[in-house]
């Protein structure tokens, strides 16, 4: 027996139980050594004298899933379904004890069993789609004969946790235990199999759900098409579909090679790479040189200078917290309208069905209140500033802060770009000042950037990831810089974007170009959404500071003067009818367009969709590689990652950077050195990019060296 796989026989009064554990830390995932230990305890078993066995896994929980590290490399024998199926033909029943999270193969060892029972805080799926894949151990095909097809459709497309009760409810799992041990919950269940005599009960014998939805073919194209439309491009919900209706439409024997056909198909497919390199990602980012050196200090009460739309948006999310919070402002009337904003926000969840009004009453009522006297900050372990987006402002507002605060808080700045380092130094407290730029809306938004100045204390640091964690917010360390990493990449290929269209692609091309990418919206689309006279105002306060490069925005500086702000005012690029937030292309832009072409005497060329793309791409990456050649972001990793979830990077791409490295880097810099022609200085190629590529290495050599 592996070590990671243990087999022992307990003898009582019901009988003697063979008990399998599974001993793989952290999350007893299926790796080879537990698949050649679950095949001999097997084998064991079914020679053995115990005439019912429970099968559990050691430590936090039951088996989360195949072992992710081996994706990509050859598969030792035995496969994890071989190891299934070995299970399922016993003539002896197993009982599947689940505790934690069996997720995906771990779920579908537990689908082999012959019974099922969980701890009540248990939690099961089959979240392969997460990672472009699909349940490739007959997830697809023994599921939707416990939940039927529709069921198992939703769960395995979306990949979702199903807690235990719900389980139960769905026919997932046969029983909850009141108890959280889960080998107690095992063998209760065997003794009852024993005293029950109950039979082996094989879930690939169950037929009547899925021959209920045999043929239908209706049911089918609707769930395809329901699919289809959230997978905005993603391979793998579609075939993870496809692969369920297999198993109301094929044998169970077929349907497996169906599934297997689909699942191989996906590990080929470049978004299984893209996707399993953000899994990782999404858990190396969490890991800074201030989380080493640094201890995060306490995280008890909040206050937030500033009841805008960021000040209440971030009081929003400390509430979700459970985090008691202080809102100030700087006067009765604007505290009235901070309050107000914050309680919009809150009425906006009880509409939307995520809490209920007593919930909403205790957040608005218990844990946060509001003062217009700054001194309200004294018993606060943090203080965010959001005020107004200008550093004389703020330098005010720090020297209030800096008096007023108690010894050892942290003092926030939420500046989406300011310099945190100037901030810092009108305070006698420079050691615990830190940039926390938080995205609107903020009690939404995932990303939070950590701008650690030159002189924030690894504590204060490692407090801003502490929060971020708090918060339920996705944390990346960022250096000091005009933007900070997410705005400053975002300058850049939104400037490509105005070039090309002053230069005389379409604007409702590039949208067209970005969306079939896979964004959610095009930047023209953003810009409506936004308003085109915030940009407007920005242009024109970078224009007084003095403008570097280009200026290609006259066409938008005309749409702002002509008073189409976008959505707010129902034409921007668009024109929004009636209220709707889907805007139709307006002629009377493109005249607009063509007419300051006329006048700064351009003589327009359109490019193609491919083309744009190829501008658009070059752009971010570039601009990615400078920001972790400047050491701004600490890894290529840390650029993906902000880019993914404060952009709407499409994640099934995995990041620019990553992104990068897939389509070559050599082909990368190709381009830009193509670009660079036109346009030296835009186009000047960043020398990470230049030394990788002489290098024969690319972004990702950087993130495992970043991370040994
Ligand atoms: N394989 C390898 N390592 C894994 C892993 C896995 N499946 N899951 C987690 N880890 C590592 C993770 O990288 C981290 O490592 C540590 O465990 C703690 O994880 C055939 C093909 C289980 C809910 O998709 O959702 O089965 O950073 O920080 O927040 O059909 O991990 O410490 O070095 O996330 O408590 C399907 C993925 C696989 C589940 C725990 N299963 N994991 O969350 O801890 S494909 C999944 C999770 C499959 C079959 C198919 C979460 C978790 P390190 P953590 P956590």
């Amino acid at each position: 027996m592996s070590e990671a796989v243990s087999y022992e026989v307990v003898s009582d009064e019901a009988g003697d139980i063979a008990v399998i554990s599974i001993d793989n830390p952290p999350v007893n995932a299926a790796s080879h050594a537990v698949r050649q230990g679950l095949a001999d305890a097997t084998s064991k078993f079914a020679e053995g004298s115990a005439n019912v066995a429970v099968l559990v896994g050691k430590g936090r929980t039951f088996i989360a899933g195949a072992d992710i590290r081996e994706f990509g490399k050859p598969m030792q024998a035995p496969g994890l379904g071989d190891v299934i199926d070995a299970i399922e033909n016993l003539d002896k029943p197993v009982v599947c004890a689940i505790h934690g999270t069996a997720l995906g193969g771990g779920l579908e060892t537990a689908l082999s069993c012959h019974y099922r029972v969980a701890v009540k805080s248990a939690r099961v799926g089959l979240p392969e789609v997460l990672l472009g894949l699909l349940p490739g151990a007959g997830g697809t095909q023994r599921l939707p004969r416990l939940t039927g097809i529709e069921t198992a459709a939703e769960i395995i497309t979306s990949g979702r946790h199903v807690p235990a009760p719900e389980a139960l409810k769905l026919g997932i799992i046969d029983a909850v235990d009141d108890g959280d041990d889960p080998l107690t919950a095992g063998l209760t269940f065997a003794r009852r199999v024993l005293s029950e005599n109950m039979p082996v009960r094989r879930t690939r014998e169950l037929e009547e759900k899925v021959l209920a939805a045999r043929g239908n073919q209706a049911l089918f194209d609707e769930l395809r098409a329901g699919v289809k439309r959230k997978a905005k491009g993603q391979l793998s919900p579609q075939l993870c579909l496809e692969a369920v209706i297999a198993s109301a439409e094929l044998p169970f024997a077929e349907g497996l090679k169906r599934e297997r056909e689909l699942f191989m198909e996906l590990m080929a497919s470049p978004q299984r790479e893209a996707l399993i390199h953000v899994f990782f990602a999404d858990r190396q980012v969490g890991k800074v040189p201030e989380l080493e050196t640094g201890t995060p200090r306490p995280l008890d009460r909040a206050a937030v200078i500033g009841g805008g739309t960021m000040g209440s948006g971030i009081t929003v999310s400390m509430l979700f917290a459970g985090m008691p919070v202080t809102m100030i402002e700087r006067d009765e009337e604007s505290a009235a309208c901070g309050r107000q904003n914050v309680e919009r926000i809150l009425d906006d969840g009880v509409r939307r069905g995520k809490f209920d009004q007593a919930h909403r009453d205790r957040l608005a009522n218990d844990l946060y209140s509001v003062s217009s006297d700054i001194s309200a900050l004294a018993d606060a372990d943090i203080v965010i500033e959001a005020a107004f987006e200008n550093m004389e402002v703020k330098k005010d507002l720090f020297q209030q802060i800096d008096q007023h605060a108690k010894n050892g808080a942290v003092l926030a700045s939420n500046t989406s770009y300011l310099n945190i380092n100037e901030i810092a130094s009108v305070t006698g407290r420079p050691q615990d000042v830190l940039g926390l730029h938080f995205f609107s809306p903020a009690h939404v938004m995932r990303l939070l950037e950590i701008v650690v100045a030159d002189r924030t204390d690894p504590d204060v640091a490692a407090t801003g990831f502490a929060l971020a964690k708090k918060l339920k917010k996705v944390g990346v360390r960022a250096g000091v810089c005009d933007g900070f990493i997410g705005n400053r990449i975002l300058e850049r290929y939104l400037s490509q974007a105005a070039y090309m269209v002053e230069d005389g692609t379409s604007p409702y091309d590039i949208d067209k170009a970005v969306l079939s990418f896979g964004y959610p919206m095009g930047p023209n689309q953003m810009g409506d959404l936004a308003g085109l006279d915030i940009g407007y105002a920005n242009r024109k306060r970078k224009r007084e500071e003095g403008w570097e490069g280009r200026y290609a925005a006259d066409y938008m500086d005309r749409l702002a003067e002509l008073g189409r702000h976008g959505q707010k005012t129902g034409r921007g690029f668009y024109i929004y009818e009636d209220g709707s937030r889907v805007g139709k292309p307006d002629p009377e832009v493109l005249e607009i367009i063509s007419q300051v072409r006329s006048e700064k005497g351009i003589t327009p060329v359109a490019l193609d969709e491919e083309t744009i793309m190829r501008r658009y791409m070059a752009a971010m990456i570039n601009e990615g590689a400078r920001i972790v050649e400047e050491g701004i972001a600490l890894r290529p990793l840390d650029v993906d990652i902000t880019m993914l979830y404060g952009y709407g990077f499409p994640r099934w791409r995995g990041g620019p950077l990553k992104y990068a490295d897939m389509i070559g880097l050599d082909k990368v810099l190709a381009d830009i050195r193509e670009f660079e022609k036109d346009d030296p200085v835009f186009w000047k190629p960043a020398q990470l990019l230049v030394d990788l590529v002489e290098r024969g290495e690319n972004f990702d050599s950087l993130n495992k060296s970043a991370n040994r």
